[in-house]
């Protein structure tokens, strides 16, 4: 994968502090991705963040379902969700980027998950797996045709934008040293069996020139 050209995007999923150590959602050992993710933003031509940007009451948190608790799942109009706790609410601290990460080295952000009534993990789909949330566009009209994930988390969020994207036709690697889980009742393996079956490619850092010190 070449991310110094123009056709390729480095996709960076859900850096964010909710996810990381301390934060409401946390995802084990999440913090520890953000030098690599750095080191890779660094050399990509094109770099695009993720943000989960949930209003107070959004549908995906079990705050908002009477009896409910974190981590059991509901019916909903478009499937089954899991029930999160509270996590990246806009404009708290929580939804902010880790504060290591070098935003300013991203070429574009798209905020997810901000209607209440449906969550969004990928970063091209709402979870209805039909609503746009605009990347697709902003990157074919920019011929973009590759992309290289990382960030949070692995088993959610980069798992359902990388099926996506091949769906919609991308090249798609993922590096798993830039990735972190929550592994939800062996989500991880599951994840990653659909991942690579699909076709996604797997790419070491070491393989990234620029990006390990190489
Ligand atoms: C995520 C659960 C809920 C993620 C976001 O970024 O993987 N997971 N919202
Ligand atoms: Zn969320």
């Amino acid at each position: 994968m070449q991310i110094r050209n123009d056709n390729t995007a480095l996709i960076v999923i859900d850096v964010q502090n909710d996810f990381c150590s301390g934060g409401a959602l946390e995802v084990p050992d999440g913090d520890s991705i953000v030098g690599t993710v750095n080191a890779l933003m660094e050399v990509a031509a094109r770099s695009v963040l993720t943000q989960d940007w949930h209003p107070v009451d959004h549908s995906s948190f079990a705050s908002s379902h009477e009896g409910k608790a974190p981590f059991s799942t509901t019916e909903m109009p478009y499937g089954t969700q899991v029930l999160w706790p509270d996590h990246c609410v806009q404009e708290t601290d929580g939804a902010d980027f880790h504060p290591d990460l070098r935003v300013q080295s991203a070429t574009h952000t798209v905020r997810k998950g901000f209607r209440r009534e449906i969550d969004s993990y990928s970063a091209f789909f709402e979870n209805d797996r039909s609503t746009p949330t605009g990347l697709h566009e902003h990157l074919s009209s920019r011929r973009v045709d590759s992309i290289l994930c990382v960030g949070l988390a692995t088993d959610f969020c980069v798992y359902y934008s990388v099926m996506d994207a091949l769906a919609l036709g991308y090249t798609v690697a993922i590096c798993e040293e830039a990735c972190r889980a929550i592994d939800l009742e062996g989500s991880l393996a599951a994840a990653r069996a659909d991942m690579w079956r699909g076709g996604a490619l797997a790419v070491s850092v070491d393989e990234i020139p620029g990006a390990a010190g190489n």
